[in-house]
């Protein structure tokens, strides 16, 4: 008996997976009313048990199937674990089965706008119907077992890699990584050990930085995105030209990286022959061109009453602030940048917003959950305000600027203290500024 621990997205279609395998299944969640709830009914789980875990289910069990929103400590999986059962994740099975050549992708900053690039670029080259993407940017694996694809692209975050056992891939991407999710994994060392999991059991592995450079068995290659393109970086030039925000260099450079990857898996190309290497680079960034940067990431919005608007709702932690600031300090100038920052900090250590341009923005304005914390570090290097919330934030915004300035929305900071989503803050954002 299957026993599916979590009934969020990933558990319905785990959910679902199981009715096609005609395999039967148990249903345990902490919720009264998970969010999966609306579909049980098609389902026909053996037994439902909502509202709390209780860890005598075991007994009755013989796989545990986890959901990310689960704690790796969660009684129940520690209890299966002792009993020797079998504890996997969706991402796993769907590695076990598919047939597709699977692209793992995590870090703490870029997944998903280098998976939707990535999956631009790749749809264009292979054909729309050979590539697919998964995992966090929205659709559960699991639901896409069935599909004749050739490349899935997945997307995996630090809960789901903590919860994987056995994690392979012929392309495993690890990004970067900087404090996030402290509240779950304790230190950043945890989480960075978490997070090189997706280097194992992979043929060739992408890293964005030296640290990660180690090869591990079975590993074919292993290249860093950051310095494959040194002499070539004249080709970057027109996306920053175009509005796009620095950082967007290394999620375009991963995304082409990928692709060489994967041509590296199918053909022998050698890497010292520069015009092969060109040839590759120049066709991606042809197509990239025309690929249209996702919401809510250093959104440049327009201008209204003189004030130039950016929605950078996705910064919900400390790095990701810091590379918006930087951009928007190199763009703009010093003293121009009015912050709107704040929210559920996640336990990160704080005093990291120190390392950013704060003297050289003009104010910020703060409010949520931890506005306070982030006010007593930050108020000797900039004039700081504590506001009600986004609509207050934003009238102080258009009262104390000049014509030129920019109002920057980058939390660097989790919403769910008074939002449902980071997408929600973002949206409310853009509807008051009037781009929504
Ligand atoms: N929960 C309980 N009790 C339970 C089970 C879950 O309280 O018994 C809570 C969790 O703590 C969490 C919420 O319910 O707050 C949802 O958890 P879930 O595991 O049911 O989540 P899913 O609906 O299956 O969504 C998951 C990913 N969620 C998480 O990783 C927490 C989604 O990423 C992902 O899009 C989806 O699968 C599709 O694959 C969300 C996310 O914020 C967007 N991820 C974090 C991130 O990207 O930084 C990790």
């Amino acid at each position: 008996m299957n026993l599916i621990l979590g009934f969020g997205s990933t558990g319905a279609s785990v959910a679902r997976y199981l009715v096609r395998k005609n395999e039967p299944f148990l249903i345990m969640d902490s919720r009264q009313e998970p969010s999966g709830l609306q579909e049980i009914s098609q389902l026909n789980p053996s037994e439902l048990h909502l509202g709390r875990f209780d860890p005598s289910i075991i007994s009755k069990i013989n796989r545990v199937i986890v959901s990310p929103g689960i704690s790796y400590n969660n009684p129940v999986l520690k209890a299966a674990r002792q009993k020797g059962k079998i504890v996997q994740t969706d991402i796993e099975i769907f590695l076990k089965e598919s047939k597709s050549k699977v692209v793992l992708v995590t870090g703490t900053n870029g997944k998903t706008t280098v998976i939707s690039m990535t999956e631009k670029l790749l749809k264009t080259i292979y054909g729309e119907k050979k590539v697919i993407s998964l995992g966090n940017i929205g659709k559960p694996a699991l639901d896409a077992l069935e599909e004749d694809c050739e490349i899935s692209l997945i997307e995996i975050s630090s809960f789901h890699l903590e919860l994987s056992t056995f994690i392979s891939s012929s392309v495993g991407v690890l990004l970067n990584v900087s404090q996030d999710h402290l509240d779950r994994h304790k230190s950043l060392e945890e989480y960075e050990k978490v997070k090189k999991k997706i280097l194992s059991n992979t043929k060739l592995a992408l890293v964005g930085d030296k640290k990660f450079e180690v090869y591990t068995k079975g590993m074919i290659k292993l290249l860093n995105f950051n310095t494959l393109f040194d002499g070539h970086e004249v080709l970057f030039s027109g996306f920053i030209g175009r509005g796009w925000p620095e950082h967007d260099n290394a999620n375009l450079k991963a995304s082409i990286a990928i692709y060489l990857a994967l041509e590296l898996i199918n053909k022998n190309i050698d890497l010292k022959d520069i015009n092969s290497l060109k040839k590759i680079f120049e066709s991606s960034i042809n197509i990239l061109k025309n690929y249209k940067r996702l919401p809510h990431r250093y959104e440049i919005l327009g201008t209204r009453k003189g004030l130039t608007f950016i929605n950078d709702s996705k910064s919900t932690n400390i790095s990701s602030t810091l590379k918006a600031l930087e951009s928007a300090v190199e763009v703009y100038g010093p003293h121009k940048v009015l912050l709107i920052c704040g929210g559920d900090s996640k336990e990160q250590d704080i005093v990291e917003l120190l390392n950013g341009p704060l003297d050289f923005l003009k104010k910020v304005f703060l409010f949520g959950k931890d506005s306070h914390l982030i006010q007593e570090i930050i108020c000797e290097e900039v004039a700081v305000e504590q506001v009600s919330g986004m609509e207050e934030a934003i009238k102080k915004c258009l009262d104390e600027s000049k014509k030129g300035d920019v109002c920057l929305l980058s939390p660097a900071c989790a919403s769910t203290d008074m939002y449902t989503s980071y997408k929600e803050r973002g949206n409310l954002f853009k509807r008051l500024v009037g781009f929504g």
